[in-house]
């Protein structure tokens, strides 16, 4: 590859650094001259882009220059507040501002920590998210991780102790697609993976199939576009397990005897049928014809089908149990749930069994893999449903019986950071279940002490959307505490929490708003103090997230000197934790979170800057030799992952395909809750994933009589924060989606509805108003609503359209999947012209 020239000819240069226009840290070089940047382009020497870089991050430059930053520190002079109220902020010193805001949380610290509300998000700055647990509260007042991850982060750590998982662009061939982004609009490392998506179709031809309620780009540029209703994606994939299972009877028998818990003996109770004497799972060997524990090494063949009785006891192989529970899912009944037809079920089930090439082998320097070119790929739209996690539990279930985990051609873990898989023994020969790689598993407690209510979520994330709720309710659960502060750091709760009507009341409860952010959003309009932050290219970051193919950090650096007043946010959290008092707590968090080795640890008493911090990070991580001056050097460290760390990662430990461990887990819950006299519904920890009638979603009455659904996976948009560019807005005002609310015609039609008629949306919880867009790329049963249109901030380029998506949410435990705190992300609604 070629290198990046520091200087050209003129005499202005090119300096290498780290993209923030999203999460994913791609490598940019930005050109500067006189101290002013000119372009931003993609950095060719980073593997994880390489030299691509996509609108976002072509837009940074229009974001560093908005004359809307915030300048200084500033105080709010206005005491009224309210959505579009003018803050009226006056500058202060740094001083003064710090002090106001250290005196305030001390005070609330030293009487009652969990009076206040904690929103740090930063991605790349992963390590302060947990500042909170150092200040003494555990509340996240959020939504990072129910609205997106929920239901997928934690069940990638349970399953291979991945954080996330994409297909293997390097040899797939046969690549499903659902309610994501990746390759096209949204998701894993845009920039990268559009580039990796293109050259996988023009090389080899990939074949696409998009599933989504709405032609998302990817189904646009699909071979196939399957419509589907929304929250019923389980069910168009159950379908075609049906298939693979008791029609086409091909799956990869040998993957799943050698590499999962699929032969492991289940007694009637779903638990597995142990050996007397050690305890162990046994299985059943079909050629000795007797049970065996499963690590006997006299084993001559494992048993996948059958039906045993042991010492009076009737068990049958885990995977026996998957069948069985699976016999009355056929594509027909399926079908009427999911409105794809039996017919394309069974056909792209076929398709799929065929191109993953069960038994076939590819050589990779010099190792032999199993090769699977076929494999699902999904996020957010698949999984963000109540029951999500068992929609993301029938995905992994229809890779698993074509034997495409983790192997080339299939379905790849991705993992948080440089640690990438953790892969450790577990128990029963199984691999140690990771649901928890963003912060540790919060122990039960009643009543219980975080708002979100995490401790009732064992293999979950943040249900930051129930924090509301329970401030307004806290009788239901026991809180005797209220909220009085929040310290909002680059975070947006009041536009991205759903339950808005619940969310407003907070902040107008709320007597103290602290934000650490560039610029003014929804929630930091209502703030009393704002401490500036440097931005993306004024400041310094080790950044390396849920990166597919590659690893390795790349610097963050400044590229130019701060525009304004402004402070790196890291060092302004440690003057706010010097100043009430947490400092010692912050350096005990930071050793951890930021990987700091005992050698460079950071020490009680003394205050750290980020640089300091950053510097010992990477001596962690890479070595005395590569610290902070290496990457300032040499900008990254980014490397395309070895096969040995990607595929066939798990060092001899099985992984889940009968999912016992989620029973155990709801046994212990149950037992919890019982010693505290409070009920719980655990009936979604399931070993096997089945359609459940009990979906609240699909069970709203029927005068709701279409679906709505919400998008965000557009290159051009992050969540919808950049809307205030005017690049990213001059993009979508032109782009038909972002124009208004989605309907297809028909529907349209049968409502009297037309492009640009002004209409009101009203589900069960709320109500918003919009201009319609009649299209044909959406199902007829369902409303698309882009996040493009759903702001409303002062911000004076934003193009307030206030289509507020989350305020026709219910934000409640009723439409939460118990079992991981995933929100449902769709609604039903009744539309009408105004
Ligand atoms: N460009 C870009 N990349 C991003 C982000 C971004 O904002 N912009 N944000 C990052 C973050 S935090 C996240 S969470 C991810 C989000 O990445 P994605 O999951 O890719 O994004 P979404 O747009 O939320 O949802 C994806 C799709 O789901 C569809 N959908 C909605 N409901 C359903 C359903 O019930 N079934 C099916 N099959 N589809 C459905 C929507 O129409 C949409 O096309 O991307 C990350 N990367
Ligand atoms: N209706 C609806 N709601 C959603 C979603 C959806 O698809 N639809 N998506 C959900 C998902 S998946 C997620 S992850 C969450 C995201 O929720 P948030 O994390 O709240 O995301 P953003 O809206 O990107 O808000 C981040 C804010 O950070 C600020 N910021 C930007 N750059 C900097 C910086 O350099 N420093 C500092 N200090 N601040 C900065 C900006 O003001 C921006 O508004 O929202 C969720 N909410
Ligand atoms: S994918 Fe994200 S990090 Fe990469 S260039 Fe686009 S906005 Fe920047
Ligand atoms: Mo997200």
């Amino acid at each position: 590859m070629a290198k990046v020239a520091t200087h050209t000819k003129s005499g202005d240069k090119w300096v290498r650094s780290a993209c923030k226009m999203c999460l994913h840290g791609c490598g940019i070089k930005v050109r500067v001259k006189d101290g002013v940047i000119l372009k931003i382009e993609g950095d060719p020497d980073n593997a994880n882009n390489m030299g691509k870089l996509c609108p976002k991050g072509q837009s940074g430059i229009m974001r560093h220059y908005d004359p809307n930053r915030i300048k200084t520190p500033v105080r709010r002079t206005n005491p009224q507040k309210g959505p579009g109220v003018d803050p009226k902020w006056e500058p202060i010193s740094w001083n003064e501002a710090l002090d106001i805001v250290g005196k305030r949380l001390k005070k609330i610290r030293s009487e009652d920590p969990r009076k206040l509300l904690v929103a740090i998000n930063d991605f790349q700055r992963i390590h302060l998210w947990g500042w909170g647990a150092a200040f003494g509260t555990g509340h996240y007042f959020n939504t990072v991780g129910q609205f997106c991850g929920a239901a997928y982060h934690p069940f990638c750590g349970f399953f291979d102790g991945s954080f996330a998982c994409a297909n293997d662009y390097k040899y797939c061939n046969y690549w499903i697609q659902i309610g994501g982004g990746d390759g096209f609009g949204a998701h894993l490392h845009l920039s990268g993976s559009i580039k990796r998506m293109a050259d996988a179709r023009v090389n080899r031809g990939l074949k696409l199939i998009g599933v989504d309620p709405r032609m998302a780009s990817y189904c646009a540029k699909a071979d196939e576009w399957v419509p589907i209703i929304p929250g019923t994606d389980r069910a168009f994939i159950l379908g075609m397990v049906y298939v693979i299972l008791y029609e086409l009877d091909r799956y990869d028998a040998e993957f799943i005897k050698k590499y999962t818990n699929g032969p492991y003996l289940i007694k009637p109770d779903g638990r597995y049928f142990r050996d007397k004497e050690t305890q162990k799972p046994m299985v059943w060997d079909s050629v000795d014809n007797r049970a065996k524990v499963y690590d006997d090494p006299t084993i001559k063949d494992f048993t996948l089908e059958g039906y045993f009785k042991i010492d009076g006891i009737k068990v049958r192989p885990g995977f026996q149990v998957i069948k069985d529970t699976l016999k009355d899912h056929t594509p027909e009944r399926m079908s009427k749930i999911c409105d794809v037809s039996p017919g394309t079920m069974r056909r792209i089930a076929r398709e799929f069994v065929e191109e993953a090439r069960i038994g076939s082998t590819i050589m990779i320097e010099g190792k032999e893999y199993p090769y699977r070119p076929a494999a699902i790929n999904f996020y957010r739209g698949a999984i963000g449903h109540y029951d999500g996690t068992l929609d993301h539990a029938a995905i992994k279930l229809m890779n698993s019986l074509v034997g495409n985990i983790d192997v080339p051609g299939g379905h790849l873990g991705v993992g948080l950071d440089h640690r990438l898989l953790i892969v450790e023994p577990g128990e029963d020969g199984m691999l140690k279940p990771q649901p928890h790689i963003l912060h540790p598993g919060v122990p039960f407690a009643y009543p219980p002490q975080t708002l979100q209510m995490i401790e009732y979520f064992p293999m979950g994330l943040d249900p930051g959307h129930l924090v509301c709720h329970n401030i307004l309710h806290p009788e239901e659960w026991g809180f005797d505490f209220k909220p009085e502060a929040a310290l909002i750091f680059h975070s947006n709760p009041l536009k991205n929490i759903n339950g808005y009507p619940k969310v407003l009341e907070v902040f107008k409860q709320l007597e103290f708003i602290v934000a650490i952010d560039i610029l003014a959003n929804e929630s930091t309009e209502w703030a009393d103090i704002i401490l500036p932050d440097h931005d993306y290219l004024e400041s310094t970051m080790l950044t390396l997230c849920e990166p597919p193919e590659v690893t390795g950090h790349t610097l963050r650096k400044p590229v130019v000197e701060p525009l304004y007043d402004s402070r790196d946010g890291h060092d302004i959290l440690t003057d706010i934790s010097e100043r009430c008092g947490c400092l010692n707590e912050l350096n005990g968090l930071l050793n951890f979170t930021m990987f700091i080795k005992p050698e460079y640890a950071l020490k009680p008493g003394r205050k750290y800057s980020h640089l300091e911090c950053i510097d010992r990070m990477a001596k962690s991580i890479y070595g005395e030799h590569m610290g902070l001056k290496w990457f300032q050097e040499n900008n990254n460290a980014v490397r395309p992952q070895k096969p040995e760390e990607c595929y066939l990662p798990w060092k001899g430990n099985r992984i889940s395909f009968y999912h016992e461990y989620f029973l155990q887990v709801a046994e212990e819950l149950q037992e919890q809750f019982r010693a505290v006299g409070r009920e719980w519904d655990t009936s979604s920890y399931l070993a096997v994933p089945v359609w459940r009638e009990e979906h609240p979603l699909h069970k709203i009455p029927g005068e709701y009589d279409l679906y709505a659904i919400n998008f965000k996976a557009e290159a051009m948009l992050n969540h919808c924060e950049n809307t205030t560019i005017p690049w990213i807005k001059e993009l979508v005002s032109n782009i038909p989606i972002h124009k208004g609310v989605l309907i297809n015609t028909k529907t349209a039609q049968a409502k009297g509805i037309k492009t640009g008629d002004r209409i009101s949306i009203e589900s069960p919880f709320g109500k918003v108003e919009g201009l319609a867009r009649v299209i044909e790329e959406i199902h007829p049963r369902v409303i698309g609503i882009s996040n493009a249109i759903t702001r409303w901030t002062i911000h004076p380029v934003e193009r307030k359209m206030n289509v507020n998506f989350n305020h026709l949410l219910p934000g409640n435990l009723e439409f939460t999947d118990l079992a991981s705190g995933h929100q449902e992300t769709a609604t039903k609604v009744r539309i009408s012209k105004i």
